[in-house]
């Protein structure tokens, strides 16, 4: 069944699996961004309960370690097929609780069903190396083990998508899961996760066994329920996607305990457009990066580096577009920009604005607040273009919201030294059809971030890549790839099959 705005918002809830009156408390209240409707009041997991929580992830690893990892890919398997299947209804949720376009919020769920489609493939292939022995009749070979519970702490910005990346490698790799998704969207992660438990319960492995319980639990709740996962001895691997600010608080904690730990933390990406681009094509590169998702994305494109030759040529080709964006009601048809998630991340655009005008900045476009009617509680504001002289402080920062500043550079190395010269390191791209400026970005004294692109935008990386990036973006990688191998331990084994004892590195002993 599809949903339409025009259902009832519960009874989406309802054909998601969610039963509200049985999470009904007063600690969450999740609001639409749409229009700062209350869509639900949820109770809080008290943080005292944590330790059971964890005890019984903890069993359930017990068992799961000891399925098969292809029997272990088959819960995938039913997962992906229940996202399929609720697909729109999930979507319709994501729409309404953090305000994706109804593409967006649909190419979220679609996110989650090909990355349980990846972990499929993947749970025949988590092989390790057999690796040549200097030593007569040995062999040296890896292997590849579960790795305990895994705790996955997902931002509003992404509430299904970045829940699945992390499950479905953590469940075929042999892992339980503990999901704390965020705040202002549990209804998200709860649609994403019930369509997990609703795969758990039709899972019968060929030889009978069921799923242990305690496989995927999740948990609502605040700053102490996470601080519970991410203290635990128990809580094999972190994984935590967020601000820079949280992963500074989270990294430590997890290090303290010789925890692993993977964070996914704040972007300020950048396009370097050079001479030698296709205008037209990074022109609508730009604004689905820059604008899609209301800027929202960790990936989102937050610095236009372009040459001074072709500046005039592409801005007013980005004024254009700019000036046609439909801005609204991301549930109806044709809307680009829905709104920002909250009144404090108008405000933080509104500061951010403020200073780039200090800074010696000249707001080319946008930066005001639309819709105040018929939306009083809906924070929406037309995406702005401003550009500035030089790469200054607030232009360092990363500011959630739809804010392209406009550096102008006349040297490729110019244009890639600011492009690096940022604390984060996430995503990055250049528009260029010369081979040379290309592959002098891609080079090891190219771009430092994560993710370097060629002729499309810094956001809307496909699964099948490793997501990540360096410096205070964090430094680790999930979703595809072999990120897989963060979710497990790597035992490396010497056997001996001789009658003879030699000792490595030729040493004689007695
Ligand atoms: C995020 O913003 O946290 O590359 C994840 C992208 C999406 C994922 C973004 N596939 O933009």
């Amino acid at each position: 069944m599809t949903a339409s705005p025009l259902d009832d918002f519960a009874t989406v809830l309802q054909r998601c699996g969610i039963d509200l009156t049985a999470l009904q408390g007063s600690d969450i209240a999740v609001r639409s961004p749409i229009d700062g409707t209350e869509l639900a009041r949820l109770a809080a997991l008290p943080a005292a309960h944590m330790p059971a929580v964890i005890g019984r992830s903890d069993q359930a690893f017990r068992q799961w370690r000891l399925t098969p990892a292809p029997v272990r890919g088959e819960l995938v398997r039913l997962w992906g097929e229940e996202l399929r299947r609720a697909k729109a209804d999930i979507g319709h949720v994501v729409s309404r609780e953090v305000g994706k376009i109804v593409q967006e919020g649909l190419g979220e769920v679609q996110e989650a069903v090909d990355i349980c489609e990846f972990a499929l493939g993947l749970s025949r292939q988590l092989h390790g190396k057999t690796i040549v022995s200097e030593r007569p009749g040995h062999r040296i070979m890896e292997q590849y083990h579960p790795l305990g519970p895994v705790a996955v702490i997902t931002a509003f910005n992404f509430p299904s998508a970045v829940f699945a990346w992390n499950a479905a490698i953590a469940l075929v790799c042999g892992n339980p899961v503990i999901f704390k998704p965020s705040e202002k969207a549990p209804l998200s992660g709860l649609a994403t996760f019930k369509a997990l438990e609703r795969a758990i319960a039709q899972f019968t492995a060929p030889f009978g066994d069921r799923a242990p319980a305690g496989l995927a639990q999740i948990v609502l709740g605040g700053g102490d329920v996470a601080e519970a996962l991410v203290d635990s001895p128990q809580i094999a691997l972190v994984s935590a996607t967020g601000s820079s600010r949280m992963g500074r608080a989270v990294g430590p904690r997890v290090a303290a305990r010789f925890g692993k730990r993977i964070l996914e933390l704040g972007g300020n990406n950048a396009m370097i457009v050079t001479p030698a681009a296709d205008l037209d094509m990074a022109v609508r590169a730009i604004v689905f990066s820059a604008v899609g998702t209301a800027g929202q994305r960790c990936t989102t494109l937050r610095r236009l580096i372009v040459h001074r030759d072709v500046k005039p040529a592409l801005l007013d080709k980005l004024l254009k577009a700019y000036a046609s964006l439909r801005i609204g009601d991301p549930l109806q048809p044709g809307t680009l920009v829905g709104p920002l998630i909250d009144e404090a991340a108008f405000n933080a655009m509104q500061h951010a604005l403020a200073q780039a005008r200090q800074q010696g900045g000249t707001v080319l476009a946008g930066g005001r607040r639309v819709l105040a009617e018929p939306f009083p509680q809906g924070f929406y504001v037309e995406p702005a273009i401003v550009d500035m002289p030089a790469q200054t402080a607030i232009v360092r920062q990363e500011t959630f919201a739809p804010l392209l500043y406009v550096l102008s550079y006349e040297e490729l190395e110019q244009a890639i030294a600011w492009n690096n010269d940022v604390p984060q390191g996430l995503s990055s791209c250049i528009f260029s059809n010369d081979l040379r400026e290309v592959e002098t970005f891609l080079s090891a004294a190219g771009s430092d971030c994560g993710m370097a692109n060629v002729n499309i935008g810094p956001s809307g990386a496909e699964i099948g890549g490793a997501f990540g990036g360096e410096k205070e973006t964090g430094g680790d990688r999930e979703s595809g790839s072999d990120a897989w191998k963060q979710y497990m331990r790597r035992t490396t084994n010497t056997i001996n099959y001789s009658r003879e004892l030699p000792l490595a590195q030729g040493i004689r002993f007695g």
